[in-house]
């Protein structure tokens, strides 16, 4: 049945997401230093290589960097209210530590930034999306260093002082959630045998300062900016009805949403200090450090792809196939073929457990289904018959309309990957999540060409009417 009111609020950012490191390409052009992406040419499947190698495809990825107006120009045909991209803190800072600013790099998202202006879409900015300089990485050991916080600062400055005037949504960390569990993708750690729980957790206690760092810069730089945290959304179900597995599954939950916590509370949640003492950890937290994180966002962003389950039993507790947050499979739901489980009613549960507990806007800005393409000629006209992707992503936007019919307030939906772009798990072309096709095959072959899908039109038509055509 079609909608014939739409539960989407008028003015409901409608639009897609994207992070530099998996379009961009020209990975060493214009002064751009390296970045941890440019050594992880197999993503998680395979260790980093000391230098960049050929048979990475983030080095050229789908070449936004030569080809961001045309494929800006196909956001805008399908009425994209807001582009979400990240900025490659490595086009900007080559080796994260240096002085001053590479200016070419800065020009390139002035003229992204002109490009959004002239189709009217809003920009929506990840200052670090899982490209941390590869400098900090080899000379610092990543964010298990404090320095970082300082070296983020100067980077969220320029940025904020830069693009503050144009730029009104920005988040701090794409998926910060993830750094205890992919330590050097998410945050150029070095996972070498030394290291330990005790670094990751103060890891992330520098990422969470520097986080709220920039959000009190932009309230200094930029007033109109509103400024969000980024985290991993993942309902967990018990996979029994015990409570055992019920209390296993809250465990599970907290470590998900301390991240949020703090964010938007300012502190450091009771059952996270609970946990800290229990595995012996003692954070180094400074009285500066407790001031800072005072500085609590505007509004809570999050991925959503996946829900999993969770049990008490260790006999039960497989690691799924899943994202990087793993978890155990849920028998009662069916997977992509990547292993990804489908749960579209999953959403709707996380929209309304972030709502009630933090009562700040929401921003989903990533979900998205990865498939493989078949580009097949009709009519003359080459396109991808991506019915698959449509149903996935129609049952997802009809329980975002249902969290936002239960009273919470969703502000915008940016679908991942809106052109196919270089996998972070895999860094395969061939897991695909675009209603836009590009040429560029696994071997590196291919014209870049770009070609619309059938959900190109069924987006754009969905974005027309505000969310009224989706299929209840
Ligand atoms: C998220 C990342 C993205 C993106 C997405 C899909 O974890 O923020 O960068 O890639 O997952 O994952 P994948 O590309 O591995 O399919």
């Amino acid at each position: 049945m079609t909608n014939t009111t739409s539960p989407f609020p008028e003015g409901f950012l409608w639009g897609g997401a994207t992070a530099a490191n998996q379009i961009e390409g020209a990975y060493n052009q214009d002064g751009k230093g390296l970045s941890v992406q440019d050594v992880l040419p197999h993503g998680l499947r395979s260790p980093r290589t000391p230098a960049p190698t050929p048979d990475n495809l983030k080095l050229e990825a789908i070449d936004f960097y030569h080809h961001y107006a045309e494929d800006i120009a196909l956001f805008a045909e399908m009425g994209f209210k807001v582009f979400r991209f990240s900025i490659a803190w490595s086009r900007i800072f080559p080796n994260g530590d240096d002085k001053e600013p590479n200016e070419a790099g800065l020009a390139f998202y002035d003229r992204v930034l002109d490009e959004l202006e002239k189709h009217g879409i809003e920009a929506l900015v990840t200052l670090s999306h899982y490209e941390t300089p590869l400098h900090l990485a080899d000379a610092y050991g990543g964010w298990t260093d404090r320095r970082l916080i300082n070296l983020y600062e100067r980077y969220a400055r320029t940025l904020l002082e830069r693009y503050g005037s144009r730029v009104k949504y920005w988040l701090t960390f794409n998926e910060i959630n993830s750094l205890v569990h992919e330590p050097f993708m998410s945050a150029g750690i070095p996972e070498t045998e030394q290291l330990t729980e005790q670094d990751l957790y103060q890891a992330m206690h520098h990422e969470l300062v520097a986080s709220a760092r920039a959000t009190r810069i932009a309230r200094e730089v930029a007033p109109n900016a509103k400024i969000g945290c980024m985290i991993i959304a993942m309902p967990i179900y018990p996979l029994s009805p015990s409570p055992q597995d019920a209390a296993a599954v809250m465990d599970l939950d907290h470590s998900n949403l301390a991240f949020g916590d703090v964010h938007t509370r300012g502190a450091y949640p009771g059952y996270f200090l609970r946990a800290m003492k229990e595995k012996g950890i003692e954070l180094n937290i400074t009285d500066e450090d407790r001031k800072d994180l005072t500085n609590t966002v505007d509004f809570v962003s999050f991925s959503y792809y996946q829900s999993v389950a969770h049990t008490s039993d260790p006999a039960k507790l497989i690691r799924g196939e899943g994202n990087i947050m793993g978890g155990v499979p849920n028998p009662t739901l069916e997977t992509s073929e990547w292993g990804w489980q489908i749960d579209p009613i999953g959403l709707r549960l996380v929209i309304n457990q972030f709502w009630d507990r933090w009562q700040k806007p929401l921003f989903i800005v990533e979900n998205g289904f990865g498939a493989k393409d078949q580009l097949v000629d009709v009519n003359g006209v080459k396109t991808v018959i991506d019915d698959y992707r449509i149903a996935y992503l129609n049952d997802h936007l009809v329980q975002v309309g249902e969290g936002i019919a239960d009273g919470a307030d969703v502000i915008g939906y940016t679908s991942w990957g809106c052109i196919d772009l270089v996998s972070a798990t895999t860094a395969q072309l061939s897991k695909r999540y675009g209603y836009i096709y590009v040429d560029r095959n696994d071997d590196g072959t291919g014209s870049l060409e770009r070609f619309k899908k059938k959900s190109f039109d069924w987006y754009a038509e969905v974005i027309r009417t505000n969310g009224a055509t989706l299929q209840g």
